[in-house]
């Protein structure tokens, strides 16, 4: 059986149906601190579950036999900036307990995500390397490089299967994503059909990593599906589908909409998005598992505003 802990949100919903759509719906538990969206409450077995509550996580996994983690719960970059102690319990203390189930053998396999706010203002900003320096100044960036590194101890001490991946920003039709920097490119579309104009908190040149959430699920299913002796970063791997600025999404979107508006009003998150990489080199998923990305800006803006609109 496969548990999600965090099965609400951005990413957490969209793999709970996948996964259910694979294995069948009660072979997935979804679990989350609250309820979900309908399709994915109606879809199959929940839980209330607190992440960083060991003994609850313990007896979620007893009771439904659970082999599989995903554990998709964190407070991202934005929110995380406003409670750092909150995010640090939160970020961290999740994946001990979850990689502490699998040192005890009483799951086989993890899945968890790092993110490409790992790296920070000092990182090579174009085609960032797999193995580069990462000096992260957020507090989300530091707790998923902290959790990078004990994955890879974890792996290496008591032989732990945990695979994780530095996901870029995610574009996503079904959940709204929380408190993430990378979250306007989400917002423009649902405002560029319900009201035909946006207000961006990036500047309009910010370039950054992004991924279409159909690409960022099959990567992860992947990745998992991947024999265990091909896998050799146990820390997370660099994955990349594209890289945009917010004039080229609003440029994207006015081929559809031709009376769109944008402007900028750079916020706090301005700061936090000029410490992440313009694009990412991801050779060592594309040579260690396959990984080839299918979805370009034009494909996400056609496939946004059709399922949005
Ligand atoms: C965030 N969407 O903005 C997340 C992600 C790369 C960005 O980690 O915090």
């Amino acid at each position: 059986y496969i548990l999600i802990i965090g099965a609400c949100g951005q990413i957490g919903t969209e793999l709970t149906l996948t996964l259910r759509q694979r294995y069948g719906n009660d072979k997935v538990i979804a679990s989350d601190i609250r309820e979900g969206n309908e399709s994915l409450m109606e879809s199959g077995p929940f839980e209330i579950l607190d992440a960083t509550d060991y003994d609850a996580l313990e007896e979620v996994v007893a009771y439904y036999e659970i082999s599989e983690v995903y554990l998709m719960a964190a407070m991202l970059s934005a929110t995380a900036e406003k409670f750092p102690m909150r995010a640090w319990n939160l970020n961290m203390n999740s994946l001990f307990n979850v990689l502490n189930l699998a040192k005890e053998k009483k799951i086989d396999k993890v899945f968890w995500p790092s993110s490409i706010a790992v790296f920070g203002a000092n990182t090579p900003d174009t085609l960032t390397p797999q193995s580069t320096i990462m000096e992260p100044s957020t507090v989300y960036g530091i707790s998923k490089q902290s959790g990078e590194r004990w994955c890879n101890y974890y792996h290496n001490k008591f032989h732990v299967d945990v695979r994780s991946i530095r996901y870029p920003g995610l574009i996503s039709w079904k959940t709204m994503p929380g408190g993430g920097t990378t979250d306007y490119a989400v917002e423009i579309y649902h405002k560029a059909l319900s009201e035909k104009k946006y207000t961006c908190f990036l500047r309009e040149d910010t370039e950054l990593p992004m991924m279409f959430m159909d690409d960022a699920i099959r990567a992860t299913l992947e990745l998992m599906d991947a024999p265990a002796e091909d896998i050799k970063v146990r820390s997370a791997y660099n994955l990349s589908a594209m890289s945009f600025t917010p004039a080229q999404i609003a440029d994207s979107i006015k081929s559809h909409i031709p009376e769109f508006e944008i402007s900028y009003e750079p916020d706090f998150r301005q700061a936090i998005a000029d410490t992440w990489p313009s694009s990412i080199d991801d050779s060592s998923a594309q040579t260690e598992w396959g990984w080839q990305p299918e979805f370009d800006l034009e494909r996400t803006t056609s496939e946004m505003l059709e399922k949005l609109g």
